[in-house]
């Protein structure tokens, strides 16, 4: 289909974790939690609800620019935008009637960063795609957390993830991709969100995470690529550093150059097979991008304006 090709012809596109963990950007009282990824620091460091859900109280995006890092995505030479509406932590990034835990009922901003951000991408010809975490460790009826990510999917859970999908994907403009996230999940309930997905809008992309093969395409593990040549759709979603997606304050960094150099040849490596290249950057807990990867993006850019005719 046309939703198809046009999807394969962006190659490249921005992933952005933000969430009420980059607030912490892996630290909890005062000590880095070096275990798993910072986006999950609640799963490795904290574990109660009681102490977690009072951090929205302080969560201000003051600093967060829709506009700027869709410019920043262009600049970069990246065609779609996919952002975090809610991670494993349960706490929407959009304004959510299904639960207060969100972040326009429970901050004291009361901005709703993904309407900014899908507004933006409108204005600015940029396709606006969302993340969806399936597991939810929030939902009072989900599964108790589980270590492996992989929890089933209760009934009401279900229903809660459904009636969520459908929110987003009728206040939010066009989405382009809807990027499920880890849960096991039956095949009819896998079956029930794809259907949702395309009668709500047909030209949205669903990814490979939902299960059971219900998938518009394909998702790599962190840098595989296929060994041989596939004709599904497929995507390799990377984070500029392999420890972490959500923002991290202690991250060793290394240089920009490096790191430019890394990335933009995981990106050959990646379209020249077929594949598109989400790279993904974890904004600050005020919503600022740090300037180290807004010049990775800039610098990938920069080579990509040179050399990219073929991207
Ligand atoms: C999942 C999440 O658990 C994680 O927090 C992040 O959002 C990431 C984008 O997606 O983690 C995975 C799941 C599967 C793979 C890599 C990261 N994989 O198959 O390589």
């Amino acid at each position: 289909t046309e939703a198809f090709r046009s999807w394969h012809r962006d190659k490249f596109s921005l992933f952005i974790h933000y969430g009420l963990y980059s607030e912490l950007g892996g630290v909890w009282q005062g000590k880095p939690v070096k275990d798993g990824y910072s986006e999950q620091i609640y799963s490795f460091g904290i574990r109660d609800m009681s102490q977690y859900e009072p951090l929205a109280q302080q969560f201000r995006p003051d600093r967060w620019n829709a506009d700027a890092i869709v410019a920043l995505a262009k600049k970069a030479g990246m065609r779609s935008i996919v952002f975090t509406s809610k991670h494993h932590d349960g706490f929407c990034m959009y304004h959510s009637a299904e639960t207060p835990f969100n972040i326009v009922d429970a901050t004291p901003t009361r901005r709703d960063v993904m309407k900014e951000l899908s507004d933006a991408c409108r204005r600015a010809g940029m396709k606006f795609g969302v993340y969806f975490s399936l597991i939810d460790w929030h939902f009072p009826e989900a599964t108790p957390i589980s270590d492996h990510n992989a929890d089933l999917i209760t009934p009401a859970h279900h229903q809660y993830n459904m009636r969520q999908v459908r929110e987003i994907l009728t206040s939010y403009g066009p989405v382009s991709e809807l990027w499920f996230d880890m849960g096991s999940l039956s095949p009819e309930q896998s079956e029930e969100l794809y259907r949702l997905v395309h009668e709500l809008q047909p030209d949205c992309m669903v990814s490979g995470r939902l299960g059971n093969d219900c998938a518009d395409f394909a998702v790599m593990g962190d840098n595989e690529l296929p060994t041989e040549p596939i004709a599904f759709p497929w995507q390799t979603a990377a984070s500029l550093f392999p420890e972490t997606w959500g923002y991290r304050s202690w991250q060793e960094r290394g240089t920009i150059a490096d790191k430019a150099n890394e990335k933009i040849e995981e990106l050959i490596r990646v379209v020249c097979r077929g594949g598109n290249y989400l790279l993904n950057i974890g904004p600050e807990g005020d919503g600022s991008v740090l300037p180290y990867e807004a010049e990775v993006l800039t610098t990938i850019g920069e080579w990509l304006a040179l050399h990219g005719e073929a991207i």
